[in-house]
């Protein structure tokens, strides 16, 4: 940062898919043998190639994770797809800064953001391009693939959010978003 000096930006997007390109880009891949835990059907589940990708996320940290006054960037690719009659999903999180909120926005395909405060009530918005979603502090989300081609989703948030994945992992949400009568719905789903 020289004083007079003009670069351009160290990161830039792709704006037909949004793919992230630059140095500091983080590409994140989830497999399905790595997210087996969050759908109901294990035994489908068990069935189906483990080596699918769910979903990846590409992210820029800019900062380092938990500088207080900064904030994080990425873009969530869920792939479509289903274990039964489930749709693929992300794993979901509370942030570990409960009260920390953030950006969604929808830029491809179309989907489901999956929302559940600390009172496990559980609703969801429609994701489609153009869509924007405020999810407050002390809400979980998750992001799901109704589809039949790749859900882009931009996400913003505060470098001090952190993710607490484990109440998510032991819980799981309060309702699946499964396929009724060839629609998404949310029905209710029993504490393990
Ligand atoms: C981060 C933000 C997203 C998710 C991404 C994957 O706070 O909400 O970047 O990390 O959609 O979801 P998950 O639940 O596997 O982190
Ligand atoms: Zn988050």
């Amino acid at each position: 940062m020289k004083h007079l000096h003009i670069s351009r930006s160290i990161v830039e997007l792709g704006l037909g898919d949004y793919s992230m390109k630059g140095d500091p880009i983080i590409n994140q891949f989830r497999l399905l043998k790595e997210i087996a835990g969050i759908f109901h059907n294990r035994k489908l589940l068990s069935e189906m190639s483990q080596e699918t990708i769910a979903y990846s996320v590409q992210s820029w940290l800019p900062v380092a994770e938990g500088t207080p006054g900064g904030l994080f960037f990425g873009v969530s690719t869920i792939h479509p797809g289903k274990v039964g009659d489930e749709y693929f999903m992300t794993k979901g999180h509370f942030h570990a800064q409960s009260d920390r909120a953030e950006f969604y926005w929808g830029i491809q395909g179309n989907g489901m953001l999956i929302l559940m405060d600390r009172d496990r009530n559980t609703w969801a918005e429609e994701v489609s391009p153009g869509s924007l979603h405020y999810i407050g502090g002390e809400i979980a989300h998750r992001l799901a693939n109704t589809g039949d081609e790749n859900l882009i989703v931009g996400a913003c948030w505060p470098s001090d959010a952190g993710h607490d994945y484990e109440e998510i992992a032991a819980n799981g949400f309060s309702a699946r978003l499964v396929e009724v009568d060839g629609k998404p719905a949310l029905v209710e789903n029993k504490l393990k």
